[in-house]
Parts: C-alpha cells; sequence; structure tokens
C-alpha cells in the first residue's frame, strides 16, 4: 500500500456519504449498511471520490492492462443457467468445439495472457484439458494461462471422480498459471434456486478458490449483476469474498460483470452506467483487502469502462481478441481492443497505463 496522502474536505450532497468518506480514509472497514449506501446514493461524484482515493492508496495513478486473448474452447454444456446465451447442446446449430491447433491458432505470440474458460462438456475428456494446456505452453512459451473457474474445477470433480485438488495439481502441472474469478454469479441460495440450480454455489465456489490459494495459485473473483439479485445480495456478496480474502489472501483482482440481456431477457432493462460506477465504486470500498478492482469494458462498454476508472477501478482488463461469452448475450462493445487504443483509454482518466501478465508483473510502465 502507498502511503496516504492527505486527503481534502469533500462537501457531500448525499450527507450519508461523510461517515464513509471519514472510515474509508482511517482504513476502517465498511459494514453492510455502509455497501447499502454507495449502492443507492444519489451523489454519484462524490461516492466516485471516494472510491477513486481509495484506488489511489493501494495503485497510485496506476491503472493495469493486459495484451490478451479470450478463448471459450467449447460453449456446449450440460447446464442450463438462465442468464446464458453461450451454453448450446450437442446437435445444436450453433454448438461448436475447438480443436486444440484452432485454439493455438487464436493466442498470437506475444500475448501475455491467455484467459480459458468454456462449458462444462459432457464428452471432452480430462486429459484434453491437460494436453491443451501443455500445447499452449509448448507453442506459446511466453504466455501465461489464466484458465477454468471453480464451476468447471468443480465439474471435472464430479465428471471424471477425481479430488479436487489433483484436478488442480494436474492442471498445475499441466502449465496453468493462475484461475479467472467467473461461476461465482451471486452468493445468494435464492438466487442459485432461480437461475443456476445445477452449478456450484458459493461455499463450493470458495472452498475451491481456497484450495488453489493453499496451493500457491492465485485466482480472481466476480460478482454478476443487474438481474434478479437485490442490492443486499451484492453486498453480502461482497463480504463474504472480503472475509474469505481475510482467510487466504489468494485474490488478485475482483470484477462485477454487468449481466447482458441478450435473449434471455431476465428483466427489462440493462443496468444503466449510473449503476455500473455506483457498484464498481462499491465493490473497491467494500473490498478492502482486494489488490485490484477491474473495470470490465467488455460487458460495461468502453465509455462506461473508462469513466470506472475514476469510480476505484485500476485495471481494464486486456485487448481479449475474439471472446464469446457477453458476445453471444448480444454485448455491444467491439470483439477486441487495439493495446494503442487501451492506452489512449487510460490516458484519458487521467492514469498512467502500465501492462501486465496475469499475475500483475510489471511488462511496461507508460509514462512518456
Ligand atoms: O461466470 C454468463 C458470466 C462469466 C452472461 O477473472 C454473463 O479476469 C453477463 O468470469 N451476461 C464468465 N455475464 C466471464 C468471467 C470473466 C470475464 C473477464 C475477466 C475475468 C477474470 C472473468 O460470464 C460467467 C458468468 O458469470 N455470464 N452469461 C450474461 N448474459
Amino acid at each position: 500500500m502507498l502511503e496516504a496522502p492527505a486527503a481534502p474536505a469533500i462537501r457531500f450532497r448525499d450527507p450519508a456519504l461523510e461517515p464513509i468518506w471519514e472510515k474509508s480514509q482511517r482504513g476502517e472497514r465498511l459494514s453492510e449498511d455502509d455497501g447499502l449506501t454507495c449502492l443507492s446514493t444519489r451523489d454519484l461524484t462524490g461516492l466516485g471520490r471516494i472510491a477513486d482515493a481509495a484506488a489511489r492508496r493501494v495503485s497510485g495513478d496506476r491503472v493495469y492492462f493486459t495484451f490478451n486473448v479470450h478463448v471459450n474452447p467449447t460453449n456446449i454444456c450440460v447446464l442450463s443457467c438462465k442468464f446464458c446465451d453461450f451454453a448450446a447442446k450437442v446437435g445444436d446449430d450453433h454448438a461448436y468445439e475447438y480443436s486444440i491447433d484452432e485454439i493455438i491458432g487464436q493466442i498470437h505470440p506475444d500475448v501475455h495472457e491467455v484467459h480459458i474458460v468454456g462449458g462444462h462438456h459432457p464428452t471432452i475428456p480430462f486429459e484434453w484439458y491437460e494436453d491443451l494446456l501443455r500445447a499452449i505452453k509448448s507453442e506459446r512459451p511466453g504466455v501465461q494461462i489464466k484458465a477454468f473457474t471453480a464451476a468447471e474445477i468443480d465439474y471435472f470433480h464430479k465428471r471424471f471422480k477425481i479430488p479436487d485438488r489433483e484436478v488442480l495439481e494436474r492442471l498445475f502441472d499441466a502449465g496453468l498459471d493462475s484461475m479467472p474469478g467467473g461461476g461465482a454469479e451471486v452468493f445468494s441460495e435464492r438466487v442459485r434456486r432461480e437461475l443456476f440450480r445445477g452449478k456450484a454455489g458459493a461455499d463450493r465456489w470458495l472452498e475451491i478458490h481456497h484450495l488453489a490459494h493453499s496451493m500457491g495459485i492465485h485466482t480472481n473473483a466476480t460478482l454478476l449483476y443487474g438481474h434478479i439479485e437485490t442490492h443486499r445480495e451484492r453486498v453480502r456478496h461482497l463480504m463474504r469474498l472480503r472475509e474469505a480474502q481475510d482467510e487466504s489472501g489468494g485474490w488478485l483482482c475482483f470484477i462485477p460483470l454487468e449481466y447482458q440481456l441478450g435473449t434471455t431477457l431476465l428483466v427489462d432493462r440493462q443496468a444503466s452506467p449510473i449503476d455500473d460506477l455506483r457498484t464498481l465504486a462499491t465493490s473497491r470500498l467494500m473490498l478492502d483487502n482486494f489488490p485490484h478492482i477491474k473495470s470490465y469494458w467488455v460487458m460495461s462498454g468502453e465509455e462506461t469502462a473508462s469513466i470506472g476508472l475514476n469510480f476505484g477501478a485500476d485495471d481494464l482488463d486486456g485487448t481479449i481478441g475474439t471472446e464469446r461469452i457477453a458476445h453471444a448475450a448480444l454485448a455491444a462493445s467491439p470483439l477486441g481492443l487495439e493495446r494503442d487504443r487501451m492506452v489512449r483509454l487510460i490516458r484519458s482518466a487521467d492514469k498512467i497505463p502500465v501492462e501486465r501478465n496475469a499475475t500483475y508483473d510489471v511488462q511496461k510502465v507508460y509514462d512518456a
């Protein structure tokens, strides 16, 4: 953590933000009620200043991004999550499976990170996933692999009857460097029963991340918001993650994911940019023990994502390449961004772009 600069006095339009500003400056933990206040305040600029000051205490003026590619090996999935437009069943017209060679072809030799997430496929053997990681490491030796959500690890365990630890050990031996934060959705049994019944719940998701951390594997965490969840459920999700991070300390980054309506249409309207910014700021303030908060341009759109860099986020994810999950759900963002564009977006938020790999080792600081 960097030394906190002397904080200027702020006049808040919403007086309920004053105690939150004071607590945040003192490094005191925010409560559930504080989180609820942040999520509903009408003083958006006031909230942004508190969250930006918190982000600066952690990362100074730096905002991280990575030259990466998202690879989704197959969309065939045994689950039927109600928010998901990506999944297909065997025989569907839009079902696909990439070969290992096709996947290698999607990975530019200079990328720093490959992010791999796919459907829970009914017949691909576990050895195929090991072969995939080995092939990437051999064909693209400079690339770090961030792969498989805890939901996929849980599926590998159940489908192949391999203990969790062995699943992770074998993937690690094959080249896994870190794990993405997907599959967490919302830590609420009510929402799980409504929307993603067949998938690992909060306890199981957290158990797998704790195990990964105990083995030295860093991971990320997400929250899928803007559908049927309540503000209280969002805040409780953040509090559970904060508690879990106190225990194992292995999370690198938190990413709030804005639900894309696509054709699943769980609600009438997608979350507004104001809701996106409040959620980002609330995440930065509640998750005082998370090193990084990501403003994920693929789901919130480039404009909101870049404003998010003044609302507590210190990471813009990456160039992405041909991402399929959000785009299957009709995300309006482009399929990928050029490195130069990421640098410009970060500079336009008056921050210093820093290119990183999956485990946040600095590759280049764009300070000129
Ligand atoms: O777990 C599925 C979500 C996630 C929709 O760790 C949807 O750095 C919105 O986890 N609208 C996968 N979201 C993506 C993910 C991720 C993305 C970027 C970076 C990282 C990281 C992780 O996508 C799933 C699910 O929560 N998702 N359908 C939808 N309609």
